[in-house]
């Protein structure tokens, strides 16, 4: 891609600095700088976004809005630079100036509008959206608060709200021309007139949806993607009548208390709370969004009816699936369209993405609150619902199936079942994934429509996870290949000829070193903790989920320590387990497992002859940011789920693209990386989803593991007495306990396997040019998880979209 020259970067600069501040280079601060540059990057992404939009015009171009409650967007300067093709020049002309561009990017905080892989995954796709011509808006809350900030206090974790806002709105472009009222609550009043549909609202609140847009650009490409953040106002500062009766206080309350609608993202992660406000903010970004759709498409098209031709509206999980009955109402109570009319478009408009599996995550509200909150939404609900039932009874369904798929059973509405049954197609985001939902989870919609059954397996943006956040690797694979593999990422596969070439293998091998030397010093100056770069970096690096199985890394790294105790010349690897990751703020077990990880991590460095091989950081407050330096420092990648549980995994392939190989269980899209890779690949160990449908069917029971295994009972014993003065006997017991609280995940089940595999990965990592020399042929078959392959999928076969 053609770059700009350093002069013409300097004078891009200057001329935003003039503009903001009156003042030159020498004089701004880093401040000053990155707003300046941060201008630089909106003010041509302005240029190249009017341009697209004309062209799509033009053309007749369909759109896809990309719906998510979540897009954990991380920073942007750097990534807005890169792809502009301005990284390289400006930061060699602020270095001829004796400025750091580095500095700048420090400035910056992430935006965390996100809880995990989720919205990480939306936040890859708008890349590959933007980069590969496909025109997309994103549609998500401005929440004032992202996800908590973690800090750790004497060991456990303590959550900081997270005021990301500040350095963030830089890149907002305030849109009060696309604003927009939302309804809640109150009663209403449902006639016909004319043979239309029409509704009365008495006494429901309103609250006011103001957007805010952020640019991304593609990479090389002549698109722009928009992600419109929905934030909530209340229309009058204060209720003048209210006011002048000297009810300040209550007049401010009631505003705040609509304001509190955007205020803060649920830090909860697979796990479904049944909130109030949850399901006001679920309703709010899509009434929003889908108004915002509508009153566009009728002002360029005039025809409602064409609205499936020129819009596509994906659902990322069913968060945002109140679409359904918010579009039926906009096109049958604002648009006098008939109920088959409305539905029509619907079935050819809408599509859903799946997760996750875990029930405890999967949406169900109470029907009262609906009826309460929502009530002609309700009434669009208990129709569709209506309808489904008879669909079904013509069918000749039988009772109990048709209650397991009813939008509405048992006093509670279902959000999945109501994403599958308006959406023309269904994902999952891996093979197993897709397999699981189609033969288990939705097991009855697929024998009614299995043709909305399809698999896209998820990718990551190897433009930011590979060629930003590890520039060394990245260089290297340019002077090797040249630089074509950035904006096609299967050219990777071009580096598996230097596999037998020691002089490659060696700087490959050279850089994970650069980069571990880089993360201790990160880590030093963010944590005061020493790691030596020199030993192996075994990295778990997610949310902290029972599922994900953390413990069973911890049981791995006590059995260690027992050995080392006993004999601490024993023959193990010196290594530094490094883990990283946030706990939902309820969720107790998790939490205490991130206190275990602590407390152990200290007892090992009381002990000068285990800590001799052994170390455990907790990098606190895990984020993009941390990620995009915890990735190509990564040795080993842990991805130890048990199997069924994990949907994809997204983590584990930002890992192998920077040269990790993969301590890995069967799941989700561990499987296919290594069917891509070869066998060689990762050290993948376990039951399989299989086993473990027919281990928990012959009734697991951990105590056979702690009688039968002396190893497993040396490390639970040990779990019991404690470590660093804390006992926990309450792990100890749950993973020993068939019933009441006992462990699901089955840790003790794995937990030999895992040893074994353990030791398999130990042999290979002693031949350092073998290492290396199958971490270079895992990056080179890495393009198949780039986001770019399953954006083209999702084009091709979910949303029916042509690039412009
Ligand atoms: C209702 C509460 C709630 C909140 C978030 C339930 C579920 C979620 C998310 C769906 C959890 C999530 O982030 N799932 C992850 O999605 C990734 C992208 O597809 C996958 O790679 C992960 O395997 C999956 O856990």
């Amino acid at each position: 891609m053609k770059q700009i020259t350093e002069k013409e970067a300097i004078s891009k600069i200057n001329e935003q600095l003039e503009k903001y501040y009156n003042i030159s280079l020498k004089d701004a601060t880093d401040r000053q700088l990155f707003k300046a540059l941060a201008g630089v990057c909106i003010d041509e992404m302005f240029i190249k976004r009017q341009k697209f939009s004309k062209n799509c015009k033009k053309k007749d171009g369909k759109a896809v809005n990309y719906m998510c409650m979540e897009f954990l967007i991380g920073k942007t300067l750097r990534t807005s630079l890169f792809n502009l093709g301005f990284e390289k020049s400006f930061g060699k002309a602020l270095k001829a100036n004796g400025r750091d561009i580095q500095n700048l990017y420090a400035i910056e905080d992430d935006a965390g509008l996100g809880n995990g892989g989720l919205g990480r995954l939306a936040s890859c796709f708008l890349d590959s959206l933007a980069t590969l011509d496909y025109p997309v808006t994103g549609h998500c809350l401005r929440y004032d608060f992202g996800l908590f900030k973690q800090k750790f206090v004497d060991g456990q974790q303590t959550e900081l709200p997270d005021e990301w806002l500040g350095s963030g709105e830089v890149w907002q472009i305030p849109r009060q021309d696309k604003a927009c009222r939302i309804k809640f609550d109150g009663q209403i009043n449902e006639y016909m007139e004319n043979g239309h549909m029409k509704v009365e609202y008495r006494d429901c609140t309103e609250v006011e949806a103001f957007p805010y847009d952020v640019m991304f650009s593609g990479y090389d490409s002549k698109n722009v993607a928009v992600l419109r953040l929905w934030s909530a106002r209340s229309f009058n500062t204060f209720d003048t009548k209210k006011f002048s009766q000297g009810e300040y206080t209550q007049a401010m309350a009631e505003k705040n208390e609509l304001e509190l609608l955007s205020k803060v993202l649920y830090p909860a992660d697979d796990h479904m709370q049944g909130k109030a406000l949850r399901l006001r903010q679920q309703y709010f970004l899509v009434s929003a969004a889908m108004q915002s759709i509508v009153t566009t498409h009728k002002r360029r098209y005039k025809n409602l009816k064409l609205l499936p031709k020129f819009i596509a509206v994906h659902l990322n999980d069913t968060h945002p699936v109140l679409c359904v009955p918010e579009l039926l109402r906009i096109l049958m109570d604002e648009n006098e369209m008939s109920w088959e009319d409305a539905w029509n478009i619907i079935d050819k408009t809408i599509s859903y993405t799946n997760h996750t599996i875990l029930k405890e995550a999967l949406e169900v509200w109470d029907e009262n609150l609906v009826a309460r909150t929502l009530p002609r939404i309700y009434s669009i609900l208990k129709e569709i619902d209506r309808r489904f039932r008879s669909a079904c009874c013509e069918l000749g369904v039988s009772y109990s199936a048709v209650e397991e798929m009813a939008v509405i059973s048992n006093r509670k509405v279902s959000m999945a079942n109501l994403a599958i049954i308006a959406s023309h197609k269904v994902n999952g985001v891996s093979k197993l994934h897709s397999n699981i939902l189609k033969d288990r989870i939705f097991k009855n919609f697929n024998g009614m429509y299995p043709q909305k059954f399809t698999n896209v397996t998820n990718g990551v943006t190897h433009r930011r996870w590979l060629c930003e956040s590890n520039p060394k690797l990245s260089e290297l694979i340019e002077s090797l290949i040249g630089d074509k593999f950035i904006k096609n990422a299967s050219w990777l596969e071009n580096l598996e000829k230097f596999a037998d070439d020691d002089s490659v293998i060696k700087k490959i091998k050279n850089i994970k070193l650069k980069n571990k030397e880089e993360f201790a010093k990160f880590l030093y100056e963010k944590q005061g903790i020493k790691i030596d770069p020199t030993t192996r970096f075994d990295v778990q690096a997610k949310r902290i989920h029972e599922y994900k199985r953390q413990l069973l890394n911890v049981l791995h790294i006590i059995y260690l320590y027992s050995v080392l105790k006993e004999n601490p010349d024993a023959d193990i690897t010196t290594q530094t387990f490094i883990f990283a990751g946030k706990a939902a703020s309820g969720y107790r077990r998790a939490k205490e497992i991130i206190y275990l990880i602590n407390q152990l991590a200290l007892e090992i460095d009381k002990d000068e002859k285990v800590s001799k091989k052994l170390k455990i950081v907790f990098v606190e407050n895990y984020s993009v940011t941390v990620a995009e330096k915890l990735m190509p420092a990564t040795d080993v990648s842990e991805q130890i789920s048990l199997a069924g549980q994990e949907a994809s995994g997204t983590g584990n392939m930002k890992a192998v693209l920077n040269g990790a190989l993969m301590l890995c269980t069967p799941d989700g899209a561990n499987i296919e990386i290594s069917d891509v890779c070869g066998k060689d690949s990762s050290f993948m160990f376990g039951m399989t989803a299989e086993d473990v449908a027919n281990t928990w069917k012959n009734n697991y029971n951990p105590r056979n593991y702690y009688d039968n295994n002396p190893k497993i009972k040396t490390v639970i014993d040990l779990l019991s007495i404690g470590f660093n003065g804390t006992s926990f006997k309450g792990l100890a017991d749950y993973l020993l306990s068939t019933n009441g609280d006992f462990d699901p995940y089955m840790c003790l089940a794995d937990f030999e396997a895992y040893l074994k595999a353990c030791e398999d990965m130990d042999v290979l990592y002693r031949k350092p040019l073998k290492w290396h020399k199958q971490a270079l042929k895992n990056i080179s078959k890495m393009g198949y998880f780039s986001s770019d392959r399953c954006i083209e999928e999702y084009a091709k076969n979910i949303w029916n979209l042509q690039k412009i």
